[in-house]
C-alpha cells in the first residue's frame, strides 16, 4: 500500500508500506514514484517501530505527580474534552482569550492535520502563533531577491557543470538531493559543498569550502567581485532581468578575495579558483538550505545568494539556476485550511514561537498566558533558550494540553496528554518543499488505542465551545476539495478523484522550470540586486556582509566562550522526532560534541571523554569526539535528544540563543559561542 512520509522534510518521500495483521510491517521507498525512487532515509524505514513504539500515547491522561516528572492516570476522552472547554471558557472570562496560546509546527506536513487548529483558535481569538522556527529568516532573503519561494526544479542538475551544496548536509536531511547529486556527477559536474565542518555529504563532494559559521554572504561578495572583475557574467541576462547591476558592481569593487580570506577562513586563491568555476559556465545549480540561514545575519546572506545566478544567466540555464524551496512553485492555497475569515477583523497579538519561554515567564505580558495547547511540535527539546522554556513549562499556574503520538519531554509537563493519530492512520494531504509533486495517503491501520486526528480533536473541542463548528463538520474528502479547486493554471490538473487514484501527481509545469528566466515576481519585476523594499525596511538595499552579534567578532563575550559551536540535524532523528525510537538511538550512539584535535588538547579532552559544554544561557553533557573532520575554534553538536535520553537532563538547546535574526523573524540556531571542559568525576 501507498503512503507519505509525513515529516518536516524537503524530499516528502512515497512511501510503499505493509500491514500484517493489524501491525506495519515494513516500509521502504515507492520505487516507481519518480522523485523517490525507492530511496528513503533509515528513520522512516523503522518506521513500524515508530507506530508501535513502547513511547506511544494511547489514551488520554490526566496529570497526578508535579510537572515533568511524567506520572499520568487514564481518563475518557469526553472527560479530558469537557475539562479543557471548562478551563478554557473561565480564562476566556477572567482574561480573554488571548490569554490561550497555541503552540504548533510540522510535526506532520500534511495540510489538513497541520492547520487543523487554526480555525478554532481564530475562532477563540486566541493568540496566534508566528510559525518562525525553521525558514522565516531564510525565506524572507531569497524573497528580497526574488519575490517568490521557488527556485530551478532540483532534478534538473543533472546535466549540470558545477553543483555547490550550500548549507545542506543532504545525506542526513534529504536522501533525494544525494541521489540526483550522485547522478550530476556520474554525467560529469563537480561538486562542491560549503559547510564549516566535513560532513558526510562533503565527504562525497569533489571539494570543500570549510567557511566559518554566518560568513557565507561575504563569500558570496568576493566571488561576485571576481565574477565582475573578469568579465564572467551575463550581460544579455543582467539587462532583461535583473535591477541595480551597476550598483552592486561598484558596491563589491570592496569585496575582494584577499579581503574575504581571513573572514570566511578560506585562502584567497581557493575562492577566486571557485569564482571561476563558477562563472566558467551558466551550468551552475546551487542547492542551498537552511543551515546557513540560521545565524543572527541569515535573511542577509540568502539574499545575497539568490544574486549569484543572476549575474552568470544560471537562473535561464535548464541545468544551472538555484533552489532554496520548492514550496510556492505553483498555486494551491492554504487559506482554506486556515481560515483567517473566522478572526471576523479581530487582530489577536502574535508571539513569535521561539521566544516561548519569554511569552511563559514575562510577568508584564498582559494578559499573561494561562493556557498552552501543544500539537504537532516538542516545544520543550527544539525551542532555543530551552532553561527559560522549561521554567515555563513548569508553571503550577499554566494549564497546558499536549496532543501527541509519544511521550515527549512537552507531554511530561501537560495537565492533560492526548494520543495523536500518525500518517498511517489518518487522511492528509501533502505537498513538498523541495519537489514539485502533490500527494494523498489515507490511513493503512486503524487508529492505535484510542488515538485521535488533530481535525478531529479541534472538531471536538469547537463543537462543546459552540465557535467554528461548520468548518469541522467539513469531511476530508471536502477539505481536499476545496484546496484543490484553489488552484492556479500548473495545478488545474489535479482534480481530487485523480490525486485519490495516482496518489502523487506533477502539476503542469514546464520542464524544464525555470520560473526566473525572464524576472522574478518582485516589486519592479526583476530579481533585485539593489532593493528599495530592504531599504525601507532598515536593511541594506544592496548585499552585505554582517558580522555576527555572538560570533568572534564579539571581542568581550569570545574572550570568555572562545569557540563558535552550530547545532545542525543528525543523521538518525528529524529535530527530536525518533528520539522516542531504542534502535534509532542506539544507532545514533549517544549526544555528542565534535572537536576539533587542537582545541581538545588544550583542554585535556580525549576522544569519548564526558564533557561539559556551556555559555551564560546554560550548560549540558556530552561526549567529546575528536575528530579533524571541524576546525580549531569551532564544535558541532548534532541532533537533537529528548532531555529524558540526555545525561544530565539538558539539551543542546540551553546553549542557544532566542535572538531574532535579521529578517522573517526566525532564531540564530548557529551563532553560539561556548566553552567546553572535561568532566571529572
Ligand atoms: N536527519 C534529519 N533530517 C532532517 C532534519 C533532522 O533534524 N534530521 N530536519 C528537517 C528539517 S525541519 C529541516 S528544516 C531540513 C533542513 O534543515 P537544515 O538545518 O537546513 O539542515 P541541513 O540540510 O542538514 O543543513 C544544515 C547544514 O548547514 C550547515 N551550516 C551551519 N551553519 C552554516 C553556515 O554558516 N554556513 C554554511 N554554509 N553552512 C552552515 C551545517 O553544518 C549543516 O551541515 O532538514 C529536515 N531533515
Ligand atoms: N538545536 C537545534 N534545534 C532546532 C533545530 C536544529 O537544527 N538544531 N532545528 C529547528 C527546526 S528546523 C525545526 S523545523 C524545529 C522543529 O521542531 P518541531 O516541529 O517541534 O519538530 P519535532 O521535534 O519533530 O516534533 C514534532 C512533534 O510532533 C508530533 N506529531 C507528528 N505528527 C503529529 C500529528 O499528526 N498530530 C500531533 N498532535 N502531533 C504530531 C511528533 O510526535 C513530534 O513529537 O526545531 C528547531 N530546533
Ligand atoms: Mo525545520
Amino acid at each position: 500500500m501507498l503512503s507519505v512520509c509525513p515529516h518536516d522534510c524537503p524530499s516528502a518521500c512515497s512511501l510503499d508500506v505493509t500491514v500484517a495483521g493489524e501491525r506495519l510491517s515494513s516500509v521502504v521507498g515507492n520505487a516507481a514514484h519518480p522523485f523517490t525512487r525507492g530511496v528513503i532515509c533509515g528513520k522512516v524505514r523503522a518506521y513500524a517501530e515508530r507506530v508501535h513504539s513502547s513511547e506511544r500515547v494511547l489514551r488520554p491522561l490526566a496529570r497526578v505527580g508535579p510537572k515533568g516528572e511524567g506520572r499520568f492516570e487514564p481518563i475518557a476522552w469526553d472527560e479530558a474534552i469537557a475539562r479543557i472547554a471548562a478551563r478554557w471558557r473561565r480564562i476566556i472570562a477572567e482574561d480573554g482569550a488571548e490569554a490561550i496560546l497555541p503552540f504548533s509546527y510540522a510535526g506532520t506536513m500534511g495540510r489538513i492535520q497541520y492547520y487543523a487548529g487554526h480555525p478554532l483558535f481564530h475562532a477563540l481569538g486566541a493568540s496566534r502563533l508566528d510559525r518562525t522556527i525553521c525558514v522565516s529568516t531564510a525565506y524572507a532573503g531569497w524573497a528580497a531577491t526574488l519575490g517568490r519561494i521557488t527556485g530551478n526544479d532540483s532534478e534538473q542538475m543533472v546535466g549540470a557543470d558545477l553543483i555547490v551544496l550550500w548549507g545542506i548536509n543532504a545525506a542526513y536531511s534529504s536522501i533525494n538531493v544525494l541521489t540526483l547529486v550522485k547522478q550530476a556527477r556520474a554525467a560529469g559536474a563537480h561538486v562542491v559543498t560549503v559547510d564549516p565542518y566535513r560532513t558526510p555529504t562533503a565527504a562525497i563532494a569533489d571539494e570543500h569550502l570549510a567557511v566559518r559559521p554566518g560568513t557565507d554572504a561575504a563569500l558570496a561578495l568576493a566571488v561576485m567581485h571576481v565574477l565582475i572583475a573578469e568579465c564572467r557574467i551575463d550581460r544579455d541576462y543582467i539587462a532583461r532581468a535583473t535591477v541595480g547591476f551597476d550598483r552592486l558592481a561598484e558596491h563589491v569593487r570592496a569585496f575582494s578575495p584577499e579581503w574575504a580570506a581571513p573572514v570566511v577562513g578560506i585562502p584567497a586563491d581557493t575562492i577566486v579558483a571557485f569564482a571561476r568555476r563558477y562563472g566558467g559556465s551558466p551550468r551552475s545549480f546551487m542547492r542551498v538550505r537552511i543551515g546557513l540561514s540560521r545565524h543572527d545575519n541569515g535573511g542577509m546572506t540568502c539574499r545575497t545568494l539568490a544574486c549569484l545566478p543572476a549575474l552568470t544567466g544560471a537562473y535561464a540555464d535548464p541545468h544551472g539556476g538555484a533552489l532554496l524551496s520548492s514550496s510556492d512553485a505553483f498555486g494551491l492555497d492554504d487559506r482554506i485550511f486556515e481560515r483567517r475569515d473566522l478572526l471576523e477583523g479581530r487582530r489577536p497579538r502574535v508571539i513569535n514561537m521561539i521566544r516561548l519561554g519569554r511569552a511563559l515567564t514575562d510577568e508584564t505580558l498582559a494578559p499573561p498566558v494561562r493556557a498552552l495547547y501543544v500539537y504537532n511540535s516538542n516545544p520543550a527539546a527544539v525551542c532555543p533558550n530551552q532553561t527559560l522554556v522549561l521554567r515555563g513549562l513548569a508553571r503550577d499556574d499554566l494549564f497546558t494540553v499536549v496532543h501527541e503520538q509519544v511521550m515527549t519531554d512537552t507531554a511530561r509537563y501537560a495537565d492533560l496528554v492526548l494520543p495523536a493519530t500518525t500518517s498511517m492512520e489518518h487522511v492528509d494531504v501533502y505537498r513538498s518543499y523541495g519537489h514539485h509533486y502533490v500527494q494523498y495517503a489515507g490511513p493503512v491501520l486503524p487508529p492505535q488505542g484510542e488515538a485521535r486526528a488533530n481535525f478531529a480533536v479541534f472538531g471536538a473541542l469547537a463543537r462543546k465551545l459552540g465557535v467554528a463548528d461548520g468548518h469541522y463538520d467539513k469531511s476530508e474528502r471536502t477539505l481536499i476539495e476545496e484546496y484543490l479547486a484553489t488552484a492556479d493554471d500548473s495545478a488545474r490538473a489535479i482534480t481530487y478523484e485523480r490525486l485519490v487514484r495516482e496518489r502523487s501527481v506533477r502539476p503542469d509545469l514546464p520542464r524544464p522550470y525555470l520560473p526566473f528566466a525572464n524576472g522574478a515576481p518582485t516589486p519592479s519585476g526583476k530579481i533585485e540586486l539593489y532593493s528599495e523594499t530592504l531599504l525601507r525596511a532598515g536593511l541594506s538595499p544592496l548585499p552585505v556582509y554582517v558580522p555576527l552579534a555572538e560570533g568572534p567578532d564579539n571581542r568581550e563575550l569570545a574572550s570568555r566562550y572562545p569557540l563558535q559551536c552550530i547545532v545542525p540535524p543528525n543523521r538518525f532523528f528529524l529535530n527530536s522526532s525518533f528520539s522516542q525510537s531504542q534502535l534509532l538511538r542506539r544507532r545514533q550512539g549517544r549526544p555528542t560534541v565534535l572537536i576539533a584535535p587542537a582545541d581538545a588538547a588544550n583542554r585535556g579532552i580525549q576522544d569519548g571523554d564526558a564533557v561539559r559544554v556551556w555559555n551564560d544561557r546554560g550548560s549540558a553533557r556530552f561526549h567529546a569526539r575528536v575528530s579533524d573532520l571541524t576546525r580549531a575554534g569551532l564544535v558541532v553538536i548534532e541532533g537533537i535528544w529528548w532531555h529524558r535520553f540526555h545525561e544530565g537532563g539538558a539539551g543542546v538547546n540551553v546553549l542557544t540563543d532566542d535572538r531574532v535574526a535579521d529578517m522573517g523573524g526566525g532564531p540564530a540556531f548557529h551563532s553560539n559561542l561556548v566553552d567546553v571542559e572535561r568532566i571529572i568525576e
